[in-house]
């Protein structure tokens, strides 16, 4: 078994549960997953360490000079795959132990991240990491709190980082490039019988907090035709939105988490929350669902007797990906003799957020039946070598320059 299908074995092992791989950001499994890979970079001869923001930053080369960054994330969604995110920083330590076996020396850095919380998926603050590397202000989203009510800062104080440091974080401006592999998470490789994506752009997005408030009451004596159920507001908001984003055009709304309130059998509910996410490659688009949901809201919440609010949690635009790096990938695919594919992302990616701020470039590889952010998510080990080979080629090609 090669390296990279070891190293994913021994990674699907951190877990916050024993049935399912589940890695929230900053739970003892991921920070766990974080310090094995800060052991397998040292034992590479690279300089790793943990930044205050909690990603795992390995520097392979010179220490001066416009670094070139590669990774992703090991945080994951619940009851995940193997591969989404983990894939990425696997192979990226796996294309630095092939260009050393080469006897390859970069002639700049060559840094290997994984990013804190690319998902989101706990806090609904995606791609927290790459934002803190790029000296976004995070301070609005320490407050966000989990199903648990735990709130970032504490989760990070748990971990024993400290919430005010973040801002050491920021280490951009060492950084002259971006690559990241990434599995796609979609069907069009692999109906394609495309082996490689050559990434062209990323979608963009925003996780919206939708609320309705009504009253809560008795469910056994209060009558139907005076109720103010703000979990009946909630259910017909769900159907409205996805019914709009049938409507066409290139737009995904997705509701993935509801919460009634106070969450008694025998309780009318009085509150109700949704976590709304819209994705687009087209930023008119990606205006036109935020235009849509505050709409759909007002009109369900007068309609019902409700009050109704929507709170954008974070938003992202879309990015075009850099054309020299996108030809980098490109020749590298082709050097494979690779089938390769022009795509454009329709999930997030820290490429997202470091690609605002220098050129970026992503491969995918392809998902099995276009599934991921489940158990089944998988692609083939020959297709994650390849995928790393390919790697490995576009590192060589932009380091040692
Ligand atoms: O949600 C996404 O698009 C990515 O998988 N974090
Ligand atoms: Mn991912
Ligand atoms: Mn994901
Ligand atoms: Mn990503």
């Amino acid at each position: 078994m090669s390296g990279l299908a070891h190293d994913l074995r021994t990674v699907a092992r951190f877990s916050d549960r024993d049935d399912q791989i589940t890695r929230l950001a900053w739970s003892p499994a991921h920070v766990e997953a974080m310090r094995w890979m800060v052991g397998e970079a040292t034992a590479l001869g690279l300089d790793a360490g943990i930044d205050a923001a909690g990603n795992v930053v390995a520097r392979w080369g010179p220490a001066t000079g416009p670094a070139l960054a590669v990774g992703s994330h090991l945080d994951s969604v619940p009851d995940a795959g193997r591969l989404d995110g983990v894939l990425g920083v696997l192979a990226a330590l796996a294309a630095v132990r092939r260009l050393q076996a080469q006897g390859f020396t970069p002639r700049r850095p060559v840094w290997v991240i994984a990013f804190m919380d690319e998902e989101g998926a706990r806090f609904g603050t995606p791609l927290f990491g790459s934002r803190a590397f790029v000296g976004e202000d995070l301070e609005p989203s320490l407050a966000a709190v989990d199903a648990d009510g735990v709130s970032i800062a504490d989760a990070m104080r748990k971990a024993g980082f400290t919430p005010d440091r973040l801002g050491d974080a920021c280490a951009i401006d060492r950084v002259g490039a971006y690559l990241e592999l990434h599995i796609e998470q979609g069907p069009v490789l692999e109906k394609a019988g495309a082996d490689i994506g050559v990434v062209r752009a990323i979608s963009g997005g925003a996780v919206l907090a939708v609320g309705f408030t009504g009253h809560a009451g008795h469910a056994g004596t209060v009558p139907m035709d005076m109720r103010r159920d703000a979990l009946v507001g909630g259910a017909r908001a769900i159907v409205a939105l996805r019914d709009a984003a049938l409507g066409g055009g290139d737009l995904r709304i997705t509701v993935g988490r509801i919460a009634a309130h106070p969450g008694g059998t025998n309780v009318i509910p009085g509150g109700c929350e949704l976590s709304v996410d819209i994705r687009s490659a087209d930023p008119d688009a990606l205006d036109r669902g935020r235009d849509v949901v505050g709409r759909i809201v007002e009109r369900i919440a007068s309609e019902e007797g409700l009050q109704g609010s929507v709170r954008t949690l974070t938003e992202f635009a879309p990015l075009q990906l850099d054309e020299t790096i996108i030809a980098t990938v490109a020749r590298a695919a082709a050097a494979e003799s690779a089938v390769a594919l022009d795509v454009v992302s329709g999930a997030g990616h820290d490429a997202l957020v470091i690609g605002r701020a220098v050129p970026a470039g992503m491969i995918f590889v392809p998902s099995r039946n276009g599934i991921s952010h489940h158990p089944e998510e998988a692609t083939s080990a020959d297709q994650c070598e390849l995928g790393e080979r390919v790697l490995a080629r576009a590192i060589r090609a932009l380091a040692g320059q």
